[in-house]
């Protein structure tokens, strides 16, 4: 397989921290909400797993773009983008939400942010949420502003997060709560820090509003975190596979809905609450599920994906493998697959074709134990 370079432009977005993991030795990108992430850093997968396991990372995440909802019915449209009942949301918490659409599809699945009643802030996954909200607003005639502020999120994740985060922050961010987010004073700049991040291993998301201060912020984090082992980071293939965080786009998409994805948690059909797509999640919950996300293993040493592919049984497709990675822990592959009814509920060895070659594999339950 040959490589070939994605040519940079002003439409395909940098960060305020792309000069910085440039002169860090970032290896490659992918493109999030028309922007550069981060995908890696030199050194193998499993080194930087290792690494992340058990020191500290920063990451560039400012692709996680914040769509700003203000204005007197701002509740009214985040509420109706998200299935998750937002009537108690409480100011200073923070909420992973699904966004669907009239069919109970998923748009999105960010991390919502209330501020306030007339102001939330929606951090996306890949997808052009704002121009949804837009056309909900308009449509609807809803009196609110939506915009896309430039807030770049820098993660501090890793076992030793919090250890570096108290030598800058005092005791006090040690009191943070999972989802929960405050603003810490840095020199004399306020930052929102939230503790959340895409990875398993424990961290905060410092939401950068004034990047001179941020990336002043960013510099000190790297020479105070020395002695933790510090080093640049990004959101990491093998830990998210197998702490079951989910990517739209890899692992769903449009043509399925939040229960196929394993997200009944966060759906909230039994009160009065109004949201797009409602009548037809009541529908899905009463008929059950044909398809859903399971976690699948693999006998292989290595996988390589770029598309879906089929899972079969006796030359029967049973459903399609979305994410996968050889998994150090689990010493075989590991992936996540949207299985077909009813095979997600037997769960029986399927056969998996790559590069001409049949492999064996088992599904299982996600999160993967
Ligand atoms: N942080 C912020 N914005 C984001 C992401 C993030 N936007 C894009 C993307 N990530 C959104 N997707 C997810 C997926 C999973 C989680 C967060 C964002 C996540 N889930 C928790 C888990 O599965 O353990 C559960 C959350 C809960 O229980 O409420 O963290 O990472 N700012």
């Amino acid at each position: 397989m040959s490589n070939q370079y994605v040519a940079k432009s002003r439409r395909l977005r940098s960060t305020i921290y792309s000069s910085r993991i440039e002169n860090q030795g970032v290896t490659s990108y992918t493109i999030y909400n028309h922007m550069l992430l981060p995908a890696g850093f030199g050194g193998s997968l499993e080194e930087t797993y290792n690494h992340l396991k058990n020191y500290v990372q920063i990451w560039d995440v400012a692709a996680e773009r914040q769509i700003e909802i203000i204005g007197r019915d701002a509740y009214q449209l985040v509420q109706l983008m998200t299935c998750r009942d937002l009537s108690n949301a409480k100011e200073g918490k923070c909420y992973y939400c699904p966004i669907i659409d009239e069919n109970g599809g998923m748009i999105n699945d960010p991390v919502v942010l209330k501020f306030n009643s007339e102001k939330w802030w929606i951090s996306i996954a890949d997808s052009d949420v704002m121009l949804f909200a837009k056309g909900l607003a308009i449509g609807k005639n809803l009196e609110v502003s939506i915009t896309e502020p430039d807030v770049n999120i820098m993660a501090v994740q890793g076992p030793k997060a919090f250890n570096l985060l108290e030598k800058i922050f005092g005791k006090e961010i040690l009191d943070l709560k999972f989802y929960n987010y405050k603003y810490y004073n840095f020199k004399k700049t306020k930052h929102l820090i939230a503790r959340s991040g895409w990875s398993k291993q424990g961290g905060v998301e410092i939401y950068v509003e004034d990047s001179k201060s941020g990336l002043e912020l960013y510099d000190l984090l790297f020479e105070e975190g020395k002695e933790f082992n510090v080093k640049p980071g990004c959101p990491h293939l093998i830990e998210r596979i197998e702490g079951a965080l989910l990517s739209y786009g890899n692992d769903m998409g449009i043509n399925d809905n939040p229960f196929e994805c394993g997200l009944e948690k966060f759906v909230n059909l039994e009160n009065d609450i109004e949201f797009l797509g409602k009548e037809n999640l009541i529908k899905i919950k009463e008929n059950g599920i044909n398809k859903k996300l399971m976690g699948v293993k693999i006998n292989l040493e290595k996988i390589n994906l770029r598309s879906s592919i089929d899972l079969q049984i006796d030359d029967k497709k049973i459903g399609e493998i979305r994410s996968a990675v050889f998994s150090p822990t689990f010493n075989m592959v590991i992936g996540i697959a949207m299985i077909n009814k009813p095979y997600f509920i037997t769960k029986d060895k399927f056969d998996i074709i790559i590069e001409n070659k049949k492999y064996k594999g088992e599904i299982c339950d996600i999160p993967f134990v």
